[in-house]
């Protein structure tokens, strides 16, 4: 029986204001006229809450009754930005909330002002997680995400002396008003202990006796499609310690015994680890991802599945997406409840595991490709870790069948590697074990099957395929820049945001000069919109007639902010030697945003470099206020909704084959920046569609990468044949902006000159004539506008639902249900 309509009233500004009221009251307990912002907030959120609850409990029935192949996307990351927009603009309730706040005398801007986003993700693979249960809400893809419910989220950012000091996010604080748990659903998730044989009736049998358990509590959250009145659900699991172990503890009296051991079990889901590419195989992590999974492939057999499936037909329902190595652990997890628990034999159960995962990777870096010790992984997974075993022989048995005794090529393939010490490589078991493995970018799989999987491209070449990342239309643009949204919408009508290769209608309005003017003005109101929220929230300026010259992803020496640094000391460099005056300096301000890892000393120190280089450039009265570097903290999906409208200029300028693909240069592309970039990750694709005159590339391709590297590279060469090069590393060796202390930055400038492991130094000269590209085509306003508006109109491409497409096409083989 369909449900009563209690969403009705809410579509109209009295029934929105009614149940806005009944919240604040009944939910929060507070009256209008003594409540806080927050108390709004919460009533708010609740109210938008009520309006999508009677569309998710529908779907949850309709997808129960239809039994449709679902994809379960596994994600220890959810970079998921703040809730309250997104969700009024999917329900289309934006108007209405508005009106209806404004007539309890509340501005709604100030309420958005009070949620605290979910920073449940380091950086591009949490955000693009996000991007993607959008995309499948919005194409109605039967389809759940399942994660991790961090207490605590990506470290608060602040800077102490232009040096990064970390702060908790404690972002559940003042209450989570998108989230239902579900503690009737909870399942219980065993570690330790060992493993034994036993005889079943003349069959020797293996079973897991754990030594401990937690319990996994999901929490749901809606995910609404875009105008299609479909509400998914992301259910991310937070860990509670299980009541038998609480209760023999309680009765034995021992009470901080007890109280010890919830501390033990809660630890589990309380804290996102900060790294984002060196994994320091540490317990928790892999208690984490061990938790996360094996409560999601529970959940969706006992819940999900009627209680009568037959588990043979198991690749019919469902497809587990591996989102990167984190969630590997679910394969022997799957093969362990098919064999222990449901009575499978090895060869059924692992014909079935075959066809039900399918592997992302996110990266080309050797050091980021996780492995477990055998040690750890066999204290905490014993039964697992002989299932890997039994995996890797039969694997290892094939390879000797098709290869030969070729014992070289075995070592390399094996699951398990030797050296340093004995280790499970997560990469090579999702590998073997995914029907389907892809990678980010064309190069970025192309570079996957000719290096760093090479040996079982050749065993398996039909595995392999690529999928290249795309952004959510619907935060990027709708929200994001909504000034833009509308200029689009009066161009090309409606429908653009879910069907985003209509953007190509712009490439006539390029040519048109009354929309270039329309598009300047977008752009300029987005420049001051980012100055006041800059001013605000930080006290930095923004001069209106700056060129913004952006670079914000996370801190790392591949992404190369060392070579934009070098790029700024250059020009400051020429003001302060007397080479150039200010007034021959195009105006620029650089905006940085990046978190380093807390452990990455080198990543630190050139946080702290950026600082102390914007504080003596900022203020040196040579300079005339014509290049102005900022670098407001904490960057996060908020500050980027703001940040990418207004930008100029999108830096992407890694090493060729280190960047998987990004996803920033597809935003900063999307609302009209153009990119100076490195034929790398998906820059390939941006500028293959944009076009080489509507972007700036640089630097050396990947092969001429290797080529370098194959020849001997010696960057000291390079410091001493660049006049520009080596003028800029000695201003900043002289101590210029450290107060005269040398030993302040010697690390980094020793590191480019005598390692250098991600070639800034050979890209230096290319990426300043690049500049110089820029600074000219800059002096053509009218003519970079037309660009900006070309690149908007080649990108629709990279919208998320188009991945998500090929992701069905290519992998899942899951048709919406719409
Ligand atoms: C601690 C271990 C670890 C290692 C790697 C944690 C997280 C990672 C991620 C794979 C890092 C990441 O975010 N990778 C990025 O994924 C994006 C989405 O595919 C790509 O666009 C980026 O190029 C890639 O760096």
């Amino acid at each position: 029986m369909a449900l009563a309509p209690v969403s009705a009233p809410l579509s109209t500004v009295d029934g929105f204001v009614k149940q806005f009221l009944q919240n604040l009251n009944f939910d929060i307990g507070v009256s209008l006229s003594a409540s806080s912002r927050n108390d709004q907030y919460l009533a708010l959120a609740g109210t938008v809450r009520d309006y999508l609850m009677a569309r998710w409990l529908d779907d949850q029935r309709r997808q129960n009754d239809l039994q449709a192949k679902s994809v379960c996307y596994l994600s220890a990351e959810y970079l998921l930005g703040r809730q309250l927009d997104n969700n009024l603009l999917a329900a289309r309730l934006t108007d209405i909330a508005t009106d209806a706040l404004a007539e309890c005398g509340i501005r709604i801007d100030d309420l958005r002002e009070m949620e605290v986003e979910p920073g449940l993700g380091n950086g591009g693979l949490g955000r693009l997680a996000a991007c993607f249960v959008d995309s499948l809400a919005t194409l109605g893809v039967p389809s759940i995400g399942y994660g991790i419910r961090y207490e605590y989220g990506i470290f608060r950012q602040t800077f102490v002396d232009g040096q990064q000091v970390e702060q908790p996010d404690a972002w559940l604080s003042l209450g989570s008003p998108w989230s239902f748990p579900h503690p009737e659903a909870a399942q219980q998730i065993s570690f330790g202990g060992h493993t034994e044989t036993y005889d079943d009736r003349g069959v020797t049998r293996s079973r897991w006796i754990p030594g401990w358990n937690v319990k996994a509590v999901p929490y749901n959250y809606m995910v609404p499609g875009y105008h299609n009145g479909r509400v998914n659900t992301l259910r991310l699991w937070r860990a509670v310690a299980t009541d038998a172990f609480d209760l023999r503890i309680f009765n034995s009296g021992d009470y901080e015994e007890a109280v010890r051991a919830q501390t033990f079990a809660e630890n589990i889901s309380k804290v996102l680890y900060p790294e984002d590419s060196t994994p320091q195989g540490k317990e928790l992590r892999l208690q984490q991802q061990y938790f996360f999974v094996a409560a999601s492939i529970g959940d969706f057999l006992d819940n999900v599945l009627p209680g009568d499936f037959d588990l043979t037909n198991l690749p019919d329902r469902v497809i587990f997406q591996l989102n990167d190595t984190h969630p590997v652990i679910a394969v022997p997890e799957l093969m362990r409840v098919l064999v222990d628990e449901r009575g499978f034999e090895w060869d059924a159960a692992w014909a079935i595991t075959q066809q039900c995962f399918a592997y992302t990777c996110h990266t080309l870096l050797p050091e980021a490709l996780e492995v477990w010790s055998v040690d750890l992984l066999g204290r905490l997974l014993p039964r697992h870790l002989e299932i890997i075993y039994r995996i890797n022989d039969d694997f290892l048995e094939e390879v000797r069948e098709r290869f030969g005794d070729d014992e070289l090529r075995i070592r390399n393939m094996s699951i398990i590697g030797e050296h340093p010490y004995r280790s499970v490589r997560m990469a090579y078991l999702a590998t073997v074990a995914g029907a389907k493995v892809n990678g980010v970018a064309e190069l970025h799989s192309q570079l996957l099957r000719d290096k760093v999987l090479h040996d079982f491209d050749e065993f398996f070449p039909e595995k392999f395929t690529n999928v290249t990342n795309g952004v959510t239309p619907r935060r990027f643009i709708r929200l994001a820049n909504p000034t833009l949204a509308e200029l689009i919408t009066e161009a090309l009508g409606a429908g653009w945001t879910v069907d985003l290769d209509r953007l190509r209608g712009l490439e006539a309005f390029a040519a048109d000069p009354e929309f270039r003017e329309k598009f300047a003005a977008v752009k300029a109101g987005n420049k001051r919109r980012l100055a006041s929220v800059l001013h605000e929230r930080d006290g930095l300026t923004v001069s209106d007639d700056h060129m913004l010259d952006v670079m914000v992803k996370r801190l790392h020496e591949y992404k190369r902010q060392m070579l934009k640094v070098l790029h700024i000391v250059t020009e400051y460099d020429k003001i302060v030697s007397g080479r150039a005056t200010a007034a021959d300096i195009t105006p620029r301000t650089f905006i940085f945003g990046a978190k380093a890892a807390p452990g990455y000393a080198m990543a630190k120190r050139i946080i702290h470099l950026i600082n102390a280089v914007g504080e003596v450039v900022n203020n040196d009265p040579l300079v005339e206020g014509r290049l102005k570097v900022l670098f407001p903290p904490n960057y996060n999906v908020t500050l980027a909704e703001r940040v990418i409208p207004a930008a100029d200029l999108s830096e992407q300028i890694s090493l060729a084959g280190k960047e998987a693909s990004g996803t920033g240069n597809m935003k900063f592309a999307l609302n009209g920046a153009l990119t100076v970039g490195t034929d790398d990750g998906a820059n390939v694709e941006i500028r293959e569609l944009v076009g080489d005159d509507n972007f700036f590339l640089f630097g050396m391709s990947e092969p001429e990468v290797e080529a370098l590297w194959a020849k001997g590279y010696k960057p000291s060469d390079f410091y001493q044949s660049d006049d520009n090069l080596r003028s800029a590393m000695d201003l900043i060796a002289s101590g210029a902006f450290s107060g005269g202390d040398r030993s302040v930055f010697e690390p980094i400038l020793s590191n480019l000159l005598y390692d250098d492991r991600f070639m800034v130094l050979a890209d230096y000269s290319s990426y300043i004539d690049a500049q110089a590209r820029v600074d000219l085509a800059y002096a053509d306003q009218d003519a970079w506008t037309r660009s900006a508006i070309l690149n908007i109109a080649r990108c629709g491409f990279f919208s998320s639902d188009r991945s998500i497409k090929d992701y069905i096409d290519r992998i899942w083989h899951t048709p919406p249900t719409l």
